[in-house]
């Protein structure tokens, strides 16, 4: 096992890394920005270096000094956590040829799931089912333009470097296909330096659901699971919840079993998240995430199991403890992402944290970095808190969170909590009845 841990990333998920290592005897290092001198996980850490100023490109995301910081402090592994170089192959490569171990998946694998038109192409082929559309990349508009006509409107444009939302062009009828296909590659050149675009169907209103998946390297994959990622505005997702309201046992095991499948062939190691979109009972394959993501602790609640723990032994050469017939679903839970901004404008509110109050009690858990009085730079994203609570079933569980959402104090700044209160409320989210653009729709409803 790893004596000491770099940790390269800040907030509540450098926290929950940290946590981890401790109760498993690793010593964490700490990384900050100049913002960050104060933070809890610097507080917190074993030790800790500076590496840079505020803005991320210079200090989180700046892979010499953070290779810099593992040196010094004689590091052995590197956890990158979810966002910054959580999904950079380059930096996965970069810290293995150094002699580190790269907490996560390997190189090759963040780079295939990288570039979304391979991603699909690997994934197809291993069996999981994707969104009709083109064969890769689409190069001649006039056979592009056939293909749309074949699949039949409307169609999205995406980006084969984009992912997450980015770069996506809606086209709902033959007449706009051309002039569309054609910004698609100059915005796609623009932001990525990369103009292959590709062609889906495009689905009116699925769920994302997304299923969490974990591998020992040693062909060995184990699915926990699915989450319902759904409720989102602007591609942030805001509300999460596993299992999710729209399968049962038996469509859970075959699209697990399909996943488990597929990644077991190409020897997936650690975690990763393979996101579908869910319309009419049918699973349409998205994207891949090969790391370990924000709402993973619903995934946690309703299995038991630690994944950074298990994620962090995996990385170490230690095959996984449990096998998919240990895998036991208890109950439901839910996260909540509390953000620093306006519950309506969503305008960011960084600043000063006056009052503090985490909500307990059985079934809450609260992963945070905040403390009275701490300032919030204005440099990062703007998420503080993630309010995960636990229930025996889903109506314990929205009854547990109303009364956690109230009991939750943040002074000083606003806060989306008003938001998560009035949105649980709502009759279509107590009948799990929602889809990618319920909440959209739904702010639209109301402001
Ligand atoms: C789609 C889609 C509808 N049809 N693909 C947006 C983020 C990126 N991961 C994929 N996205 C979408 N792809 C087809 N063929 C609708 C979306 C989409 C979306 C997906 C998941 C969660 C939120 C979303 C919000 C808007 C659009």
């Amino acid at each position: 096992m790893f004596e000491k841990v770099l940790i390269a990333n800040r907030g509540e998920i450098a926290l929950r890394l940290h946590r981890a290592c401790r109760e498993m005897g690793i010593r964490t290092v700490a990384v900050h920005s100049t913002a960050d001198t104060d933070a809890m996980h610097v507080r917190l850490a074993d030790e800790s270096v500076c590496i840079g100023p505020p803005p991320a490109m210079e200090s989180y995301l700046n892979m010499p000094s953070i290779l810099a910081a593992a040196e010094i402090t004689g590091s052995e592994g590197i956890h990158p956590g979810y966002g910054f170089l959580s999904e950079n192959a380059d930096f996965a490569n970069i810290v293995e040829e150094h002699g580190y171990t790269f907490i996560g998946p390997s190189a090759e694998h963040i780079r295939t799931m990288g570039d979304k038109i391979t991603a699909k192409q690997t994934v197809r082929e291993l069996g999981i089912p994707v969104v009709p559309g083109s064969d890769g990349a689409v190069n001649d508009a006039d056979e592009a333009r056939a293909l749309a006509d074949d699949i039949g409107y409307p169609v999205l444009i995406k980006a084969a470097s984009g992912g997450g939302g980015r770069g996506m062009k809606l086209v709902r009828q033959a007449a706009e296909f051309e002039t569309a296909l054609a910004a698609a590659k100059t915005e796609s050149k623009a932001a990525f330096n990369d103009d292959a675009v590709y062609i889906e169907k495009y689905l009116e209103r699925p769920r994302h659901i997304e299923v969490q998946v974990i591998g020992d390297g040693t062909g060995k994959v184990v699915h926990l699971g699915e989450r319902d990622c759904s409720l989102q505005r602007n591609n942030q997702k805001v509300l999460e919840e596993a299992p999710s309201p729209a399968l049962n046992d038996a469509a859970r095991k075959k699209i697990g079993q399909t996943v488990v499948d597929a990644l077991s062939r190409i020897n997936y190691t650690s975690l990763g998240t393979v996101e579908f979109l869910y319309e009419d009972g049918e699973f349409y394959f998205i994207e891949m995430n090969t790391r370990l993501q924000v709402e993973h602790p619903i995934t946690e609640a309703i299995t038991g199991i630690d994944l950074v723990r298990e994620q962090i032994r995996i990385a170490a050469g230690a095959p996984l403890s449990f096998s998919q017939e240990d895998i036991r679903f208890s109950g439901h839970a839910i996260e909540c992402r509390v953000n620093a901004e306006h519950p309506t404008t969503f305008v960011p509110s960084p600043g000063i944290v006056g009052d503090f109050h985490a909500p307990g009690g059985l079934g809450v858990r609260v992963d945070s970095a905040l403390y009275a009085g701490y300032r919030i730079p204005p440099n990062y994203d703007s998420l503080i808190a993630k309010l995960v609570v636990h229930g025996s079933n889903r109506n314990d569980c929205l009854m547990r969170l109303n009364r956690a959402l109230g009991e939750f104090v943040v002074g000083g700044i606003e806060v989306n909590i008003p938001l998560h209160e009035q949105m649980i409320q709502q009759q279509d989210f107590i009948d799990g009845d929602y889809h990618i653009h319920w909440l959209e729709e739904f702010l639209g409803r109301h402001n």
